[in-house]
């Protein structure tokens, strides 16, 4: 299985995450991907393969226009008001107040974010971009005819939706994958997420569509970032209704119970009977992980890679999540070794 990776993904770094109360340093930083390609080398996976440019046309078909343009001056005005420092907000329109677009960068940051956790770096648009050129060039590997291709995204994408980042993503990775297999002529394409947090922005992005399967297994949002969505009764809206699952999951959930609710989510996949599937691939369901409460353990994930490629589709991994950086290469590939052994 090829491997597509961009060093351009390391000029995303951000100095702080504000969490539990306290300041520290970054969960979603560039060693994470270190410890992956290390992996994908020691195991032969495969081949490893720099990115094409697509520029923004395709990421336009699933982002708002405003939204992309805002990202690309964001940390250029932000450095005009507060200097070289991370660009973050710390206000957001919730309930009682307008959705108004405000003019000044600190007020923009506002708009088009959910959370505080998602630095905007001065590097951050090359790497994001380059993260999207990722699983583009991955998907085109596929529509070339591979079985499957592992796209080593970073910064991660399925918190983003059309005009909103937060959880540590920026532009949404596999949705713009699976809208350019629609535009390249597949007529169904399905989206599994087993990322430990529900993927708010994929499901957002495609809930009104019959096109695009989105089906999603993670920590329950009672309890769980990014707590505002997630829940088993959104199945989807107007003609996408029935083409959104969720399968929320409490605290402490391990191998018995997730992988029956693997196995239900994979019978829906098979009954919608897709082209092509994207797997966002996330490995923030170990036991290990540090903000996550799932108990998956490493030879887990060969499970889950044999049950996938059981679906006997062309299958692009997306990479998301996962914070137990020690053990982040060995889970990951253990996912794609596992697809490839079945
Ligand atoms: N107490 C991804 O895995 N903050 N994003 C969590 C936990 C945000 C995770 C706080 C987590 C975002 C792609
Ligand atoms: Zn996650």
């Amino acid at each position: 299985m090829n491997t597509i990776f961009s060093e351009d993904h390391a000029l995303h770094h951000g100095k702080y995450e504000l969490i539990d109360g306290q300041l520290v340093s970054p969960f979603e930083n560039p060693s994470r991907l270190d410890h992956i390609i290390a992996r994908v080398r020691e195991t032969g996976l495969g081949a490893v393969i720099e990115p094409l440019d697509f520029g923004t046309a395709p990421i336009k078909r699933v982002h708002s226009e405003a939204f992309v343009e805002f990202l690309r001056t964001a940390h250029a005005e932000w450095r005009e008001e507060h200097g070289d420092c991370d660009a973050l907000p710390l206000c957001w329109p919730s309930r009682t107040l307008r959705h108004v677009l405000p003019e000044t960068i600190d007020g923009k940051l506002s708009y088009y974010s959910f959370d505080a956790g998602t630095p905007i770096t001065a590097g951050t648009w090359q790497a994001i971009t380059a993260s999207v050129n990722v699983a583009l060039t991955g998907a085109e590997q596929i529509r070339a005819g591979q079985r499957a291709v592992f796209s080593l995204c970073r910064p991660p994408g399925h918190h983003a939706s059309a005009d909103l980042l937060g959880g540590y993503c920026f532009f949404n990775n596999a949705a713009i994958a699976a809208q350019s297999f629609r535009d390249a002529g597949a007529t169904k394409v399905a989206i599994l997420d087993v990322d430990y947090h529900h993927g708010n922005g994929t499901q957002a992005i495609f809930y009104d569509r019959s096109d695009v399967l989105f089906v999603s297994l993670h920590g329950h949002p009672a309890q769980e970032f990014p707590f505002f969505l997630g829940y088993s009764e959104e199945t989807g809206a107007g003609e996408g209704e029935g083409f959104n699952v969720n399968f929320p999951m409490r605290w402490g959930t391990g191998w018995p119970e997730y992988s029956q609710s693997l196995d239900t989510a994979l019978d829906h996949l098979r009954e919608f009977s897709p082209d092509t599937v994207v797997i966002s691939l996330g490995v923030d369901t170990f036991e290990k992980d540090p903000i996550s409460q799932f108990k998956l353990k490493s030879e887990d994930y060969l499970q889950i890679g044999a049950r996938i490629a059981n679906l006997d589709l062309p299958t692009l991994f997306v990479m998301e999540g996962g914070y137990a950086v020690a053990e982040i290469g060995i889970n990951a590939v253990n996912v794609l070794t596992g697809f490839e052994q079945a």
